[in-house]
């Protein structure tokens, strides 16, 4: 593996590893995220130059998100009977962990060359209290890279007392490599018969799980983007295209949950969480701009592995919560076919 690090801003790093065939992707500390994964000369995922273009435009692409991803009902979390208030950042509800989360701290890091493959591993100490959360919590993200074209993130996190915690990974796709088309043709396989209803343009869960079989976000059966947007469902009418947790048929990291294809390039996605949220880049005519590229409505879309947001509604969805000095893990790839 070909390893180079450079200055990102603000003291950070990026750092770009290159397998033996060629395809590179890029991390940077700030935030413990991708910035690059380019494959034949086209960048297939979202990212900006510098830490100064993320904190003016966006800070969530590509982003470690944390403590808990998705939103949270008026902030509020049970842990052991007490009801805790967390930061509203998106207000009401909290967003992604509340403001100036995992997204935009600087992360320690260390390189591990192992030769066919290279891992980042990013620390970060979040302290008792922040953002309301409680515990201190300590995390490390790891993300390798493989001369297969596998890139892996490894979560792992510890907090000395009991706490809620549900990370993911915030990459954006667009295997056009260029934002300002939108994915309506990417062709979606998804292993996921089922999905939680959004109740409003608030984006809170309803409270109940849908069935999907044979609706337009059925993707049980490749197809494209487009079907599910024309569609008429009422949930993709609701958000202007999908911003869902899909409950996975068959949780198993050893299986291929979801499968993005466009052309003779595919991305793969195995995890070992139980859905998988895809948010459609439904930004409207907001054209941020990227590399230059100014941002289409649906010019990208995110596979973030989780707990649904919503299980403090709907028990079903699973427990977030994290006993006092229990070691978390969680692990999701994304695999890269061409
Ligand atoms: C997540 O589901 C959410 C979106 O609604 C939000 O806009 C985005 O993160 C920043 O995917």
């Amino acid at each position: 593996m070909k390893i180079s690090t450079e200055a990102f801003g603000l003291g950070a790093s990026l750092i770009t590893l290159t397998n033996a065939k060629g395809v590179s992707i890029s991390f940077t500390n700030f935030g413990a995220r991708v910035v690059n994964w380019v494959v034949d000369g086209k960048n297939i995922v979202w990212g900006f130059d510098s830490c100064q273009e993320y904190l003016e435009k966006d800070t969530y692409p590509g982003a470690t998100i944390g403590r808990t991803a998705g939103r949270i009902k008026d902030g509020i979390v049970d842990i052991n009977g007490q009801k805790i208030q967390l930061n509203q950042n998106e207000f009401p509800q909290t967003l992604h962990g509340g403001e100036d989360s995992f997204e935009t701290k600087m992360w320690a890091y260390e390189v591990i060359d192992n030769g066919d493959m290279a891992e980042v591993k990013f620390y970060l100490t979040s302290e008792d209290g922040a953002n309301g959360y409680p515990g201190k919590l300590d995390i490390v993200v790891s993300h390798s890279f493989d001369d297969n074209s596998c890139w892996a993130i490894d979560y792992e996190a510890v907090s000395t007392k009991d706490t809620v915690f549900n990370p993911t990974g915030h990459v954006y796709f667009n295997l056009t490599g260029d934002v300002s088309k939108p994915i309506d043709q990417h062709r979606l396989k998804l292993a996921a018969s089922r999905m939680v209803a959004l109740k409003d343009k608030t984006e809170i869960v309803r409270g109940d799980i849908l069935d999907i079989k044979d609706t337009g976000l059925d993707f049980r059966q490749e197809k494209p983007m487009q079907d599910a947007f024309v569609s008429g469902h009422e949930q993709v009418e609701l958000v202007g295209g999908i911003d869902h947790p899909f409950l996975l048929d068959d949780v198993d990291l050893d299986k291929e949950q979801a499968r993005l294809t466009l052309g003779d390039l595919s991305v793969s996605v195995r995890t070992d969480r139980p859905s998988l949220v895809i948010f459609t880049a439904n930004f409207g005519d907001l054209g941020t701009v990227y590399r230059g590229k100014a941002l289409a409505n649906h010019g990208g879309m995110t596979f973030e592995a989780q707990v649904s947001p919503g299980s403090e509604q709907i028990s079903e969805l699973g427990d977030i919560t994290l006993k006092a000095g229990e070691i978390y893990r969680a692990t999701t790839m994304y695999q890269l076919n061409k």
